[in-house]
């Protein structure tokens, strides 16, 4: 059995999968932290969890024309500045079972929560880029991704992999990190023991754990995760037609909320108003700049607090917003339903769209439509 090594998880974590490990917190919990405590971080494996001797264990570094390099975990710590950042981390199939509403979809059927905040520790992946010579534009030439190789193997013995684009590794305000430690510890095994690249307003996918290459490439990684998954289709295309070299990989993610109190389905005992909470993040380090709330199905809506937010900088903002208001409920609400929804407005006006129809796409990547709840106000 592969997976008779996993390591073991907190009880909270409910497995929509459990071989490979995929779970997610109670969304409660969630956003009760603005930093994710480690043991509630979602986890997304697609394969079993690699045991790791750190006794053998370097990272190679290099790429097509240049010199190759090997660094163990404490050259790494030793060669290059150590930098510290909170970003998040969201699935791009963060919010499938919404949009699965509309129409079934293939894969995991996540919730709201396939998404976590940490504090990474680590190098910059621009400094070891500089390291190789590639600062100076003329010796990119004709290299444009950056490729990641993770120990965990398919049954065929191929890596899971992904790549960014080069101006996003390089870019010192970038920020891509070659991380060691999460939240002050070293990293656990589900989240990537003992390296993995935290490439910030990217979706999780390219964020690979157990990191044992980087390669500088003409090309994007070759791995089925990013050739023939992670991408978004129109909603018409279906597994009969679809063609994964149709679309580009899905890199920054959309602006995004959620609620994550009431949950879907509770039974609110004020019939004056009700007490919202929930998480709104963007990609490309777009900041959250407003989340409003409705508690009419979208009618009208109200203005929350944003109670927790970072402060990184234009275009740097890496880490989520945690929001929450106290919404009237509409008059006569007594013994009936009501609907609430959220959207979030980003630094760039970006919006969330009102219905996942236009948008469904068949894997079920970047759900980001309006996020509804019903609840019942107590007769
Ligand atoms: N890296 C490796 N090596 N193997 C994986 O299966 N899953 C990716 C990414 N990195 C994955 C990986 C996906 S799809 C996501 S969403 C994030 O890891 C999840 O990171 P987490 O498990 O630390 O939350
Ligand atoms: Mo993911």
């Amino acid at each position: 059995d592969p997976f008779a090594s996993e390591p073991g998880r907190h009880p909270a974590l409910a497995p929509s999968s459990s071989k490979p490990f995929n779970a997610e917190p109670p969304a409660e919990l969630l956003v009760d932290n603005y930093i994710t405590p480690n043991e509630l971080f979602f986890v997304r494996n697609h394969l079993p969890v690699p045991q790791v001797d750190m006794k053998n264990y370097v990272l190679t570094v290099g790429g097509e024309g240049l010199k190759k390099h090997s660094f163990t975990l404490d050259e790494l710590k030793e060669k290059f500045k150590h930098r510290k950042m909170v970003a998040t981390i969201q699935c791009a199939g963060n919010r499938r079972s919404n949009m699965m509403e509309v129409k079934k979809i293939k894969g995991l059927s996540w919730g709201i929560a396939a998404i976590s905040n940490a504090e990474w520790t680590g190098v910059f992946l621009s400094d070891i880029l500089a390291h190789l010579g590639l600062a100076d534009p003329e010796k990119r030439g004709e290299l444009k991704h950056v490729q990641f190789e993770g120990l965990d193997l398919d049954p065929e013995k191929a890596p899971y992999g992904g790549s960014i684009p080069i101006e996003k590794a390089l870019d010192p305000s970038g920020d891509v990190l070659l991380a060691w430690d999460m939240n002050g510890e070293p990293l656990s095994r589900d989240h990537g023991f003992p390296l993995r690249v935290i490439a910030p307003g990217i979706i999780g996918a390219r964020q690979v754990k157990w990191l044992s290459k980087v390669w500088v490439s003409p090309d994007e990684s070759p791995s089925h995760w990013q050739q023939n998954d992670y991408k978004g289709f129109a909603p018409q295309v279906d597994w009969d037609t679809v063609d994964f070299k149709k679309s580009p990989a899905i890199q920054e993610y959309p602006v995004q909320s959620a609620i994550c109190e009431p949950k879907d389905g509770a039974v609110w005992d004020n019939e004056e108003e009700v007490t919202v909470r929930g998480y709104a993040y963007s990609g490309g380090g777009r900041e959250i700049i407003r989340v409003d709330v409705s508690a009419d199905g979208g009618k009208t809506w109200h203005p929350t607090e944003l109670v927790a937010k970072p402060n990184q900088g234009y275009n740097r903002t890496w880490a989520w917003t945690l929001w929450e208001a106290d919404v009237p409920l509409p008059k006569d609400s007594k013994g009936k339903e009501v609907e609430l929804c959220a959207k979030a407005v980003d630094s760039a006006y970006n919006t969330q769209p009102e219905s996942f129809k236009p948008y469904w796409n068949l894997r079920g990547v970047v759900a980001n439509a309006w996020h509804r709840v019903h609840i019942k106000v107590e007769d």
